[in-house]
């Protein structure tokens, strides 16, 4: 089975290049789809070095392709662009940050490979069974925790951790939803209408290595409030 690795990026010049390489080094057949939206730092030239780089070694287990757009357009924007390029089997959304580790990426899909689940979500509360340090941390934490709730509540579910970026999907599937969303509202959408069309979610276990909104996190208060009007939206209108 050939997996697609989505990877929206968006000014990420200290870690676009060490996320590649920690996907690459994934030893599974696959195409990384990368969609980088008018970057204002360096991300757009080291990327343009690495596709040099990766077509020079003429490596079919790991196609890249770079999608550049000129303006900023959002996560969510960036997801729906690259998922018309996927060709592989299973799909799963790789943040270009370091809190996700791609060694476990085998280890979230293998529910997948299994024909066991359709749709498997990564776990950060499993993984790790408490909070972090800091209180960015926990304030980042309890917004999850929060959401996970509301999903449960509103759609019958029973998952831990809905906001994680670890979301594979079978690509059947996840082209069969229909896909509204332009930020950070990709999370809760695809939740609510994978549920909604009766799919399970299964999760797995994760580690995760959080940054601070210092050293380039871009999602925030706002987006938590999208978010759960995103879930009320899905659940009592389309
Ligand atoms: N192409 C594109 N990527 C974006 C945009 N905004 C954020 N990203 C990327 O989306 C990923 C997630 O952004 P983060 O700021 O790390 O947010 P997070 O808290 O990890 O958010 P989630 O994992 O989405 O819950 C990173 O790879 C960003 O570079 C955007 O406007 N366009
Ligand atoms: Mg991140």
């Amino acid at each position: 089975m050939k997996l697609s690795v989505i990877m929206p990026v968006y000014n990420e010049e200290k870690t676009i290049a060490e996320i590649i390489r920690r996907v690459k080094a994934v030893n599974l057949k696959k195409e990384i789809i990368i969609v980088e939206d008018g970057s204002t730092d360096k991300t757009k030239e080291i990327l343009k070095e690495i596709i040099k780089q990766n077509d020079s070694q003429n490596d079919s287990d790991n196609k890249i392709t770079i999608i550049n757009q000129r303006k900023r357009h959002g996560k969510g924007t960036a997801i729906r662009r690259a998922l018309k390029e996927v060709t592989g089997d299973i799909v799963i959304i790789q943040d270009a940050d370091l809190e996700y580790n791609p060694a476990e990426i085998s280890k979230v899909i293998a529910p997948i490979m299994a024909k066991k689940s359709k749709v498997v979500y990564g776990s950060r509360v499993k993984g790790h069974g408490k909070p972090f340090s800091s209180l960015m941390g926990w304030i980042y934490y309890l917004g999850g925790f929060s959401l996970s709730l509301f999903v449960n509540l509103l759609y019958q579910a029973k998952i831990t951790d809905e906001p994680t970026c670890y979301k594979a999907f079978s690509t059947e599937v996840l082209k069969n939803v229909q896909l509204n969303c332009q930020n950070f509202e990709f999370c809760p959408e695809v939740t609510a209408k994978v549920l909604k069309k009766g799919i399970k979610i299964s999760e797995v276990p994760i580690t995760y290595h959080p940054r601070s909104l210092r050293e380039g996190k871009k999602i925030g208060l706002k987006d938590w409030f999208i978010a759960v009007w995103t879930l009320l939206k899905y659940r009592f209108y389309n």
